[in-house]
């Protein structure tokens, strides 16, 4: 009998000539750099609402989702393919015109999105995505799904960046908050050296684990809010409802 046991390769930081999984946080799409995330596990995060709806519909059956930055390109996609694809995203937080979704989470059910491929484009959350291509790994995390991506982040044993997708380009108190839970997530299965900012965020989180209190001052919030989707903030708040880890690897998510 021949027993093949493979070892994954230890990425981690080394100091003292000990080995700690070091993590860090970019603040919004817009302050991606490439040589940051470079090689690095990825975790992007949009919990309002891009990455929840994600982790959502493939959660739910659905084959892949094909994150596009405009509606031209979506459009595109769909016009020259066979495949049954679904559109899906956002413009100011509402349906585009001729989508199947708008990007509540709510909408990616199973009877909705099974087996169907998701081409989809937001402000910020789909950006953020595609502006991570180069990384080592690129995975795709919210509240619903924090702990799962904690131990898949353990697993691939790499340095790690955080990367919130934020909003327009700022900062953005949900995704940071975001963060807090999946550092702590983390912190209690592995050795880490947290950045300053990531030092910052996870305190924040210890202090506000009732993560809605605080996340209800941001302005994102606000704005979902009067557009009377608070159903839509609930969810998006619940904690590790979801075991998946959606992946984004050559152009698509899975
Ligand atoms: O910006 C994005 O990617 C969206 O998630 C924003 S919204 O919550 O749909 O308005
Ligand atoms: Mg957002």
């Amino acid at each position: 009998m021949c027993i093949i046991i493979t070892v994954r390769k230890d990425e981690r930081s080394i100091k003292g000539g000990k080995r700690y999984m070091k993590i860090d946080i970019i603040i919004s799409a817009d302050d991606i750099k490439k040589e940051k995330i470079k090689n690095k596990t990825v975790v992007v995060i949009d919990m309002l609402r891009a990455t929840s709806v994600i982790v959502t519909a493939i959660d739910n059956g659905c084959k892949g989702v094909i994150p596009v930055l405009t509606v031209d390109e979506a459009a595109n996609i769909v016009r020259n393919s066979k495949e049954e694809f679904m559109l899906g995203g956002e413009r100011n937080a509402l349906k585009i015109e001729g989508f199947h979704y708008s990007n509540s989470p709510l909408e990616y059910t199973r009877e909705t999105i099974q087996g169907k491929t998701l081409v989809m484009t937001t402000t910020n959350g789909t950006k953020a995505i595609k502006g991570c291509a180069g990384a080592g790994n690129i995975l795709i995390g919210a509240m619903l799904n924090a702990k799962a991506i904690a131990e898949r982040i353990v697993k691939l044993n790499k340095d790690v960046v955080i990367v919130n997708a934020g909003t327009y380009g700022e900062f953005s108190i949900d995704d940071f908050l975001c963060s807090g839970y999946i550092i702590d997530c983390v912190i209690k299965l592995v050795e880490t050296e947290l950045s300053d900012i990531a030092v910052t965020s996870h305190y924040i989180y210890k202090n506000n684990e009732d993560i809605k209190d605080f996340i209800k001052n941001a302005s994102h919030y606000k704005r979902i809010m009067k557009l009377g989707l608070a159903a839509d903030l609930e969810y998006c708040c619940k904690k590790d409802i979801i075991d998946n880890v959606p992946e984004y690897k050559d152009g698509i998510i899975v």
